[in-house]
């Protein structure tokens, strides 16, 4: 059997402001606008590190863990859809330095350990909706939510018995 694992790195919500989003959600987007991502699963990716062994995973937990930086604030206060990958998101105007550097860190000891990394530019996001199939009307600015963000963790995504499941693997505390 194989050893590997589809893994990734994420800010966790907490989970007052994931029942806000959903309440948000609900109420401002049709309910056929596509399939919703169930409140626990809501996250922000940092990294996507695809299949992976459970030794390029200790390397880069161990990575990981040497990261040394403070904590920062999100605010999400931005959304959007990307038609291509029909998906709605929330996200934020203006990325904090902190949530940049940690992706960058990230994202490069992964592409360091041969884990391919999209050459997109980072655009922060935490998906909402999936299989929008339809162009969906956006809500007005004006919603937000201010997320202290004080650890980062490492993910694996399963799929069974039909439903996406994240589970943590790892947690890391921002401290300088
Ligand atoms: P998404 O929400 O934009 O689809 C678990 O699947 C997490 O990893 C999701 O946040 C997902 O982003 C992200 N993800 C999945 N496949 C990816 C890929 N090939 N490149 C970058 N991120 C990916």
């Amino acid at each position: 059997m194989s050893d590997s694992r589809r893994l990734f790195f994420a800010l966790e919500l907490p989970g007052e402001t994931q029942q806000q989003i959903i309440q948000w959600r609900a109420d401002h987007f049709p309910a056929d606008a596509g399939r919703p991502i169930a409140a626990a699963n809501l996250h922000l990716t940092l990294s996507f590190l695809g299949e992976i062994s459970a030794d390029k995973q200790r390397a880069l937990a161990v990575m990981a863990g040497r990261i040394r930086q403070p904590g920062f604030t999100l605010n999400l206060d931005d959304a959007g859809q990307w038609l291509r990958s029909q998906v709605v998101w929330l996200g934020t105007r203006q990325p904090p330095r902190g949530l940049l550097q940690l992706a960058n860190m990230l994202r490069s000891q992964a592409a360091r350990s041969g884990c391919y990394q999209s050459p997109q530019p980072f655009h922060p996001h935490i998906t909402l909706l999936r299989n929008t199939a339809h162009a969906v009307p956006i809500p007005p600015p004006g919603f937000g939510w201010k997320v202290p963000v004080t650890a980062f963790a490492l993910y694996a995504s399963e799929f069974t018995r039909g439903r996406t499941r994240y589970t943590q693997l790892e947690r890391w505390t921002l401290t300088e």
